[in-house]
């Protein structure tokens, strides 16, 4: 297979100004007429006029009106093509029915939708299908389903057909087609110029009581977007769909999101506090792209963090705004150490602008999005809320109807703010996390904090050069006051030194204050400087932070040294969880061990092979000792933080629950399991209901409930992704694999659905200890599944393949069980291309 460069790029030597495309649906014979206005590009050196097109069956080709012959290659076709305006025209048949890998038209539960991005477009019509051909498209859709949906606004409707117009130019990826018997949850909207806009969300019947939510969660991002962003919606309908079977959680096609129905559909009954908080995000972010990703692109799919960076960045703001900032802070670092950190640090290492790939689909990572969305809140940190907003305006002003580069971006930050970003921009292409080593120096009343960094090799690139680092300190008195507020400190060098003056004893530090970096901290701390700084640090993140170093500490002693657990840690934590004034849902965040695969991480950093074994157990040993230390005041914030009254999603009744569930799960470990099981009847939503069952699986408990709870919910799919997925997370070391496996067997486990795949797989890869079973049953059954699942639907499988990235850092017999696997993998014929450069990755 073929690798792309980014320094290959060449401009298109095409532009199109207009495409007319006509859908005649059928299952296994849908026709596609495409008419698509060409004109030579001045910027381009070549004239050689290709088109992508893959799995499409030619029918006819004409250049204006004449009929050709092209000549059809790997990938697409190839014509003689006039140096002069043209009109080419071709007529295709796809076949969405037999379409399994969910990309380009499918049929999902009977309806026809699609998905493009990155690169389906070109298993619809031949067309040049990279992001920097835009034009507008006109789309008409001949069918007798009942609901025909494209981008756009609608044009004229009649029986069988309907005509959709999309004004604004896009890049192919952003097409989308809806044909299928849905109904519409319908509102609508007026933007800050007073245009009114329908808004639908458009679900099978049997789903219409979930949709409430996210329409509030729609009107509530248009809003957002206009008073922070000055972004106005530019269409005069806005679209959802939701989709049962999808590969990711959603997509933002202009003026048509389509949804995986998990990401959209929420009821009290069946989805819980963190699908409401998930689905709120999602419906930001997608309806953001309108302007971060499609009226402001990018040029190639190298630049992809151009938009998934900037707008999770902006995701993350809306939820901060909406929800907590302190809390939405703490749970995107969590979500950072455990994904992209464990990316950074193994096989799949790369640049959050990655410089070469084989199957772009491969590249939609947490390190483009996650820490793509870091470096954008680096740069608001160093220039400033006012200096960002004046960079985000000329991003907009300057590039609306563009596709753009990295390059571009940093020019409008700099031009804006007079700031160089030339050492700034090695964020975007040097692979790794970096670590600051912190030492510091009291003499003669001045304090010295010296800060080293050290990004270590990756895949490669084995040189790193230092990045620019903002590092948020604050410093507090021996007393517990604060005795100088937060002050960013910018790290350029590789090592550096700030004094401070004027204090009267040698204060505590606080460093990197709402983690102000996407880097590993390495400081040398006491316990009781941790307690101390768990008790005082104004600064919420780091707050909590002090409590996550010392279980971090206090476990890796116990496996490492045979500790017992901390006592001295338990009492802070108690304090912390104790105190009142201190939001629920962050008592909550307190009372989260580290998991398991992030000590593994930490143990093989120490030069020690870890053993998923002894961390369960160790993890496990803790939280016993937390219950028994603390029951008495577990029992206590239980009963006085329970909500009353009707269920709301809303984030103070969803923090309370998520404190007395923690308590819930701890407490059952000495308790038994009757406080769960009387949760578990009483419950009248999602949340409690699988909390209390939750909390019985892991105490080996809970057989009534599980199967009570199969029988009340068997007709919801999204529910029952629950219920495969909860029995695997929560099965003991020893029979993860074969729960799994066994679940696999019944007869609601429907594999070809990416949702139930990953409900059962996923949930047995993050299952450390299950996974990492000495017997190689996980590791068997994972693959043994993955082959399955590759010919039918390359793209979940790949990503999938992730479970086993983390190989080179576990003893011998586990290292060679994995690599027996992955070189199956490897070895088996007619491997997909996603797949194929995964594993070979993770084997180079
Ligand atoms: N842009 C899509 C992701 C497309 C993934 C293609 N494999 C969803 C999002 O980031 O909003
Ligand atoms: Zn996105």
């Amino acid at each position: 297979p073929r690798t792309v460069y980014l320094k290959d790029y060449t401009p298109p030597a095409y532009l199109v100004d207009e495409v007319r495309l006509t859908f005649r649906l059928a299952p296994e014979a849908t026709r596609v007429l495409s008419e698509i206005r060409f004109r030579p590009n001045p910027d381009a050196a070549s004239r050689d006029f290709f088109l992508h097109g893959e799995q499409l069956k030619l029918i006819s080709a004409h250049v204006d009106g004449k009929a050709v012959q092209p000549v059809l290659v790997e990938g697409g076709l190839r014509l003689e093509a006039p140096d002069a305006p043209f009109t080419f025209e071709a007529e295709v048949e796809i076949d969405p029915e037999h379409n399994t890998a969910l990309e380009g038209l499918y049929r999902s539960g009977g309806m026809y939708c699609t998905q493009c991005e990155a690169e389906g477009f070109r298993k619809i019509t031949f067309y040049p299908d990279r992001p920097d051909v835009m034009a507008p498209f006109h789309v008409r859709i001949e069918s007798d389903e009942p609901v025909l949906l494209s981008n756009g606004n609608p044009g004229a409707s009649g029986p069988g057909f309907a005509e959709w117009n999309d004004p604004w130019p896009k890049p192919a990826y952003l097409f989308a087609l809806v044909a299928g018997d849905l109904v519409a949850h319908s509102d609508s909207f007026t933007t800050m110029s007073g245009r009114e806009v329908a808004l639908n969300l458009w679900v099978r019947e049997a789903d219409i009581d979930k949709c409430a939510f996210g329409m509030e969660a729609l009107k509530k991002s248009m809003t957002w977007d206009e008073r922070t962003y000055g972004r106005e919606y530019d269409l005069d309908v806005f679209n959802i769909v939701a989709v049962d079977d999808f590969n990711m959680g959603a997509m933002e096609n202009k003026g048509l999101n389509i949804f995986n129905s998990s990401a959209v559909l929420a009821s009290p009954a069946t989805a819980t506090d963190a699908d409401f908080e998930r689905i709120e995000a999602i419906i930001a972010h997608e309806y953001f792209h309108n302007w971060t990703g499609n009226r402001v692109t990018c040029r190639d799919w190298f630049q992809l963090c151009l938009k998934e960076g900037l707008t999770v960045f902006r995701d993350q703001q809306f939820t901060g705004d909406m929800r907590s900032h302190a809390v939405k802070r703490i749970d995107d670092a969590m979500l950072l150490r455990a994904a992209q950190f464990r990316e950074d640090n193994g096989p799949l290492a790369h640049p959050v602008r990655p410089e070469s790939f084989v199957e772009i689909n491969n590249f939609y990572t947490v390190t483009v999005y996650e820490k793509g969305a870091e470096i954008v809140g680096m740069l608001k940190r160093l220039v400033g809320d006012k200096g960002y907003r004046k960079a985000l305006d000329l991003y907009f002003e300057r590039h609306d109807g563009q596709a753009v580069t990295i390059e571009d971006w940093l020019k409008v930050f700099e031009e804006a703010t007079g700031r160089d970003l030339g050492q700034f921009a090695r964020w975007y292409h040097q692979a790794g996390t970096p670590r600051v080593h912190v030492a510091e120096d009291w003499t003669d009343g001045r304090y010295t904090l010296t800060l080293r960094q050290e990004t270590p090799a990756t895949p490669g690139q084995s040189d790193k050069q230092p990045v620019v680092i903002p590092v948020a300190v604050g410093l507090l008195n021996p007393n517990g006051d604060e005795v100088l507020p937060t002050k960013v400190l910018e790290l350029t060098e590789t090592e550096q030194s700030f004094a401070f003056d004027g204090l009267s004893a040698r204060p505590v530090p606080s460093i990197l204050r709402g983690f102000s970096a996407p880097v590993i901290l390495k400081q040398e701390q006491t316990d009781e400087t941790r307690a101390f700084l768990l008790a005082h640090d104004t600064d919420p993140f780091n707050k909590w932070e002090a409590g996550r170093d010392l279980a971090r500490t206090g476990l890796l002693a116990m496996i490492q040294s045979g500790d017992g657990p901390h006592a001295g840690y338990i009492d802070a934590l108690g304090r912390g969880i104790a105190d009142e004034s201190l939001d629920p849902a962050f008592r909550a965040q307190l009372l989260a061990l580290p998991g398991e695969d992030e000590l593994a991480q930490a143990i093989f950093e120490t030069g020690q092979a870890p053993d998923p074994s002894a961390i369960h157990e160790a993890r496990e040993g803790l939280r016993h000792a937390i219950a028994d230390r603390l029951g008495d005041l577990l029992s206590r914030l239980y009963d006085t933080h329970q909500v009353t009254g009707a269920y709301s999603p809303k984030a103070g009744d969803a923090g309370r629950r998520s404190l007395t569930n923690a308590a819930l799960s701890l407490l059952s470990l000495t308790e038994g399991g009757n406080r769960a099981r009387n949760q578990f009847r009483a419950a009248d939503n999602m949340t409690q209901q699988i909390a209390a069952l939750g909390a019985l699986l892991k105490i080996g408990e809970g057989a009534a409930e599980l199967k009570a709870f199969e029988d009340q919910w068997s007709h919801e799919r999204l529910v029952m992704n629950k219920w495969f997925g909860l029995q695997v997370g929560a099965a003991q070391p020893d029979d993860a694999a074969e729960t799994a496996e066994r679940l696999t067997r019944h007869p609601a486990f429907d594999w070809k659905n990416p949702n139930r795949f990953r409900a059962v797989f996923g949930a047995l890869s993050g299952n450390a200890a299950g996974f990492h079973h000495p017997s190689g049953a996980g590791y068997r059954l994972l693959a043994d599944w993955l082959l399955k699942l590759d010919p039918l639907n390359p793209q979940t499988t790949a990503r999938m393949t992730q479970a086993f990235s983390t190989w080179k850092r576990y003893d011998e017999d586990r290292r060679g069980l994995i690599r027996a696997e992955l070189e199956r993998i490897a070895g088996t014929d007619g491997l997909s291309r996603d797949t194929s450069e995964m594993v070979g990755r993770m084997l180079a």
